[in-house]
């Protein structure tokens, strides 16, 4: 298959300027605030990790390796919505400053009508309906330390705790719409959305640009386009200035930074749906499961593991639920270790593909470690299990976590 060129792509600038907004201003804002940093009249700089261009502010962020996680016990203090300065970034390589004007994406492969590729630009893209909808990203390996921690069981990937997962309000616009201006045939059956991020290289092999093949059906479904995070435009980190938004699947499938879509009337694979996302290990088939494709449910305490709580008082122990399976129905809350259960108050109503914050007021009597389970079960009658069934790369973690505190 011959393979046309990739829309331009400006050479990668590590940024001061950590909003999209403010990229104009920011080759003649940097020499002047390099200057004032080493000066050292600047405030100290927030951390950060490779490759990633906002701040990461410890009391918000963990960061691993290319990634960063958010502070799931920090969620309290933000809303329904996951501010775009708290969501995680889960990147493979490193994050491309992209100048919006310069980017088009690209269409093509046997599965359009006409024989050449077909090209939108930002301003094509923007002068389309537009669609608005809440969806989480949540990556298929959110959790996956507690295979290790909580069952003993050895996986491979990065060791996410509860906080690679995040809620936002996307605006775009269909990639329906898209595909039918462009020409989709009627036997198309995959489409292969890549980004424009570097070729992910690992021990040695270049597996090539970041890229997982997409069903025709769930694109045709509830897929979009997205150009607007809660309200402003892509952050750089979050796929600047286009990214996919596949609701309800794991994160991968929501490419950033995307540049281009094969459409094909054949199957297609990318190393991201043969070596990756496909459960393998003992529980699963020789060569592994079919490539996963919907994200699991789960539930958590706003709270950080080992809290201390001062016996003979109320706490409200607050939290979040989520299930891609349904609307979150109930969530239960044990502080005994399993033994007993109660209820916890929902205050958001059930929406389909978002989750739900929770409470319940909480009096421990007796000092001493004691463990706090949350428990959620969807409208689809799903519950969190006792145990995840162990994959090698520890994807979809739907056990009930089991949270250590300390009352004093
Ligand atoms: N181009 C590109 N798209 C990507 C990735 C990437 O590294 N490159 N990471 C994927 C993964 S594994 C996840 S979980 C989500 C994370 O999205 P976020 O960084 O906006 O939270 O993006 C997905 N899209
Ligand atoms: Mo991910």
């Amino acid at each position: 298959m011959p393979h046309p060129a990739v829309p331009a792509r400006r050479t990668l600038l590590k940024a001061l300027a950590a909003t999209p907004a403010a990229a104009a201003l920011a080759s003649a804002a940097a020499p002047a605030a390099a200057a004032e940093a080493r000066a050292g009249s600047a405030t100290p700089a927030a951390p950060t990790a490779p490759g990633i261009v906002k701040p990461l502010p410890a009391e918000h962020f963990t960061v691993r390796g290319t990634n960063a996680e958010a502070r799931f016990d920090a969620f309290a203090d933000t809303g329904f919505l996951t501010p775009a300065d708290r969501f995680f970034v889960r990147n493979h390589t490193s994050t491309p400053v992209l100048d919006a004007r310069d980017w088009r994406l690209t269409l093509w492969g046997d599965g359009l009508h006409g024989r050449d590729p077909v090209h939108f630009t930002y301003g094509q893209l923007r002068d389309l309906p537009s669609v608005t909808r809440t969806a989480l990203v949540e990556c298929a390996g959110n959790a996956r330390s507690l295979y290790t921690t909580q069952q003993g069981q050895a996986v491979s990937g990065t060791a996410w705790t509860l906080g690679a997962v995040g809620a936002a309000r996307w605006r775009g616009v269909r990639l329906a719409e898209v595909l039918r201006r462009a020409g989709l045939a009627r036997d198309a059956v995959d489409l292969l959305p890549r980004g424009l991020d570097d070729p992910y290289v690992s021990g040695g092999t270049d597996y090539g640009r970041v890229r997982r093949p997409l069903p025709v059906a769930k694109a045709l479904d509830d897929v979009i386009l997205a150009y607007e995070m809660n309200g402003e435009p892509l952050p750089y980190d979050h796929g600047h200035p286009v990214r996919l938004i596949v609701p309800k699947w794991v994160g991968i499938a929501s490419i950033k930074w995307l540049g281009d879509i094969e459409v094909s009337t054949r199957p297609l694979t990318s190393p991201w749906s043969t070596d990756w996302y496909r459960l393998l290990g003992e529980a699963h088939p020789p060569g592994g499961s079919a490539p996963i494709t919907r994200q699991t449910l789960k539930s958590g305490l706003q709270l950080p593991f080992g809290a201390t709580l001062e016996s003979g008082r109320v706490h409200r122990l607050t939290g979040r639920a989520w299930s891609a399976y349904a609307p979150v129905r109930a969530v239960d809350v044990s502080t005994d270790g399993g033994a007993s259960w109660r209820p916890a108050r929902l205050h958001d109503g059930p929406r389909r593909g978002a989750w739900v914050r929770w409470s319940l007021p909480w009096r421990p009597e007796r000092p001493g470690p004691a463990t706090l389970l949350t428990r959620t079960t969807d409208a689809a009658g799903n519950t969190q299990p006792d145990r995840a069934v162990h994959n090698t790369q520890g994807y979809l973690f739907d056990a009930v976590v089991r949270h250590p505190v300390i009352v004093t």
